[in-house]
C-alpha cells in the first residue's frame, strides 16, 4: 500500500495519508427497479408507484423501488396469514432448518450485502462488513437454535405463536434491524410483513431474494417497501396480531395511539440521548476510544449513541486535549473506502436536521470544535463535532441529534453524574468508565437506561436483550426476552 506523509500542517505531523482502498462493487448487481415481495414472489405494486433510493455519498439514484399502498399491504398480510397456518404447525426443528439456512446464505452473500448496505445507507464499509452483516447473520443463527427448544425457553408454560407480525424498521441499521425483528418472529412460529425505511430498502429486498434461495415457504416473510403511509397501513391492518416498531419516539407515540384498544401486542424501540460517564480514575486512552466509538460510529446514526459525554471535572482538560487530537485522525469520506471511519449522512433531510441542531447549539452559547478535514463535493457530509460549554437546558443536550455531534458536560461527584445522566426523557443506554468495579455496580443500579456498558460502548450480541425505559420505548429485542415478545404463554 502506498503511504505518503501529509504536508507539514500541525495535523499532518500526526497523520498519515493512506492511498484509497475502495471496496469493489462490480460483483453487485442492483436492478433498475424492484417490486414488492409478497407470497414468496416479487409482484408489481397495485399502486403502480415507485420512488428512488439514492446513494447518499454520491447523490446518484441506485434504483426505483415499489411504493406499497393499502391494497398491497392487504395482499401481504393475507399472504402472511395464509402462510401462518402451516408455518406455525411445522415442527420447531424444521423451522430451525429454514432459519439456519437463511443465516448461512447471509454469510455466503456477506460481501454483496455489506456493499449494498454501504451504498444505500452511507455507512463505512468496514462497519457494514464487520458489524452489520455478521451480527445480522448471528441473530438468525441464534434464534434458529431456539426454534425447537421453545418449551425449554419458557419452562412449565405452553408457548404459542401470535400470528402475523407487522414490523417497521429505520434506516440506520437496515439489515441488522430486519434480523432483530424477523429472526425471533420466525423461530417462534409467526409470519411477518416488514416495511424497511424509505431511504434504505435495498438490503431488505436482497434478503427477500435470500428467502427465495432458501426455499422459505411462500408468505412466511413479506417485504413491502414505501414511505411512512405504508408503515401506517402495515401497523393498522386488522389482520396483524403483533406490531414491532423501531424508529423515532414521535412515530412510536403515533403507533401506540393507533394500536390502543386493538388487542395487538406492541413493542417499541425508540430514540435515545445516552450519557457516557467518565470518572477521573478511568483508563483515559481506552475511554477516548470508547467515546469515539460511542458517538462517531455509523455517523452517530445510532439510537444508543453516547451523545452526552459527562466528564469528571478534574480530568476535563487532558481528556478534551486527547479527544480533539483523536478526532483529527478520523477519516471522513467515501464509505466504500476501507480506510473510512465516518461515512455519509444518510439523507439530505437528516443532514438538514443535524445542521439545524448544531446551529442551535452555537446560538445558545456552546463552543464548537470540528477537526480540519476535506469533504467530498457531492453527497451529504458532516464533520465529527464536539460541543463544550454546554448547559443541560441546551437543545443539543436534550434532543436526539442522530449525527456525529458530541455534547460535553461535567460533574464533580458520582451523585451529580447520576442526576445529570438521568435528566432526560429517554432511557435507552449509558456508558461508565472507571477503574472501580464497585462504582460500576453502584452506578448501574441508579441509571434509568435499558443497557449500561462498563468500560466499553456500543457492544451488541444476539444473546443479550436490548431496549429502553421512558420515551425510549418498551419491550426487549435480543436474547430470550426478544423471543418472549413473539409468543403467547398460558
Ligand atoms: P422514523 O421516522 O420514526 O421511521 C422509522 C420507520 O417508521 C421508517 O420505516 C418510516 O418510514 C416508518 N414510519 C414513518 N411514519 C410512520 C407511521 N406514521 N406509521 C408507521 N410507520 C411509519 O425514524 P427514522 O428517522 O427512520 O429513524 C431514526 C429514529 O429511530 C431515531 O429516533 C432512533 O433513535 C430510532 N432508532 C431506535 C432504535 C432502537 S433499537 N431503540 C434503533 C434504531 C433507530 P419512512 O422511512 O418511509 O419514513
Amino acid at each position: 500500500m502506498a503511504i505518503a506523509k501529509r504536508p507539514s500542517t500541525e495535523m499532518g505531523q500526526r497523520l498519515f495519508e493512506y492511498a484509497a482502498a475502495p471496496e469493489a462493487t462490480d460483483h453487485l448487481k442492483i436492478a433498475d427497479s424492484y417490486a414488492l415481495f409478497v407470497g414468496g414472489r416479487f409482484v408489481e405494486p397495485h399502486s403502480r408507484r415507485r420512488f428512488a433510493t439514492v446513494n447518499p455519498a454520491t447523490e446518484e439514484t441506485l434504483s426505483e423501488v415499489a411504493e406499497a399502498d393499502e391494497t398491497d399491504v392487504d395482499r401481504a398480510v393475507t399472504a402472511a396469514a395464509d402462510a401462518f397456518r402451516s408455518w406455525s404447525r411445522l415442527s420447531g426443528a424444521k423451522r430451525a432448518r429454514y432459519i439456519f439456512r437463511l443465516s448461512r446464505l447471509m454469510q455466503e452473500r456477506a460481501r454483496e450485502l455489506a456493499v449494498l448496505e454501504t451504498m444505500d445507507g452511507g455507512k463505512p464499509i468496514k462497519e457494514s462488513r464487520d458489524v452489520d452483516v455478521p451480527l445480522a447473520a448471528a441473530h438468525f443463527f441464534y434464534y434458529a437454535g431456539w426454534a425447537d427448544k421453545l418449551e425449554w425457553a419458557f419452562p412449565n408454560r405452553r408457548p404459542r405463536p401470535l400470528g402475523v407480525a407487522a414490523q417497521v424498521i429505520p434506516w440506520n441499521f437496515p439489515l441488522l434491524m430486519l434480523a432483530w425483528k424477523i429472526a425471533p418472529a420466525l423461530a417462534a412460529g409467526n409470519t411477518v410483513v416488514l416495511k424497511p425505511a424509505e431511504t434504505t430498502p435495498l438490503s431488505a429486498l436482497a434478503f427477500a431474494d435470500i428467502c427465495q434461495q432458501a426455499d422459505l415457504p411462500p408468505g412466511v416473510v413479506n417485504i413491502v417497501t414505501g414511505a411512512g403511509s405504508t408503515g401506517a397501513a402495515v401497523v393498522g391492518h386488522p389482520g396483524v396480531r403483533k406490531v414491532a416498531f423501531t424508529g423515532s419516539t414521535e412515530v412510536g407515540k403515533q403507533i401506540q395511539r393507533a394500536t390502543a384498544g386493538s388487542g395487538k401486542h406492541l413493542t417499541l424501540e425508540l430514540g435515545g440521548k445516552a450519557a457516557n460517564i467518565v470518572f477521573e480514575d478511568a483508563p483515559l486512552d481506552q475511554a477516548i476510544e470508547g467515546i469515539v466509538n460511542g458517538i462517531y460510529f455509523n455517523q452517530g446514526h445510532v439510537c444508543c449513541a453516547g451523545s452526552r459525554l459527562l466528564v469528571q471535572e478534574s480530568i476535563v482538560e487532558p481528556l478534551l486535549a486527547k479527544l480533539k487530537s483523536r478526532l483529527g485522525t478520523l477519516r471522513v469520506g467515501d464509505p466504500l473506502d476501507k480506510n473510512t471511519d465516518v461515512g455519509a449522512i444518510n439523507s439530505r433531510a437528516q443532514l438538514e436536521k443535524i445542521e439545524g441542531l448544531v446551529n442551535s447549539g452555537i446560538e445558545e452559547g456552546a463552543e464548537i470544535y470540528q477537526p480540519e478535514c476535506h469533504l467530498p463535493e457531492r453527497g451529504y457530509w458532516f464533520r465529527p463535532t464536539i460541543f463544550t460549554n454546554v448547559a443541560q437546558s441546551y437543545r443539543i443536550a436534550r434532543e436526539e441529534i442522530f449525527g456525529p455531534v458530541l455534547s460535553v458536560l461535567t460533574f464533580r461527584t458520582p451523585d451529580e453524574a447520576v442526576e445529570k445522566a438521568n435528566n432526560t426523557p429517554y432511557g435507552l443506554s449509558a456508558g461508565v468508565w472507571t477503574d472501580k468495579g464497585s462504582r460500576i455496580l453502584w452506578l448501574v443500579e441508579r441509571m434509568r437506561a435499558g443497557v449500561v456498558w462498563a468500560n466499553t460502548f456500543n457492544r451488541f450480541d444476539p444473546t443479550s436483550p436490548f431496549g429502553g425505559y421512558k420515551e425510549s420505548g418498551f419491550g426487549r429485542e435480543g436474547g430470550l426476552h426478544g423471543l418472549a415478545a413473539y409468543v403467547e404463554l398460558n
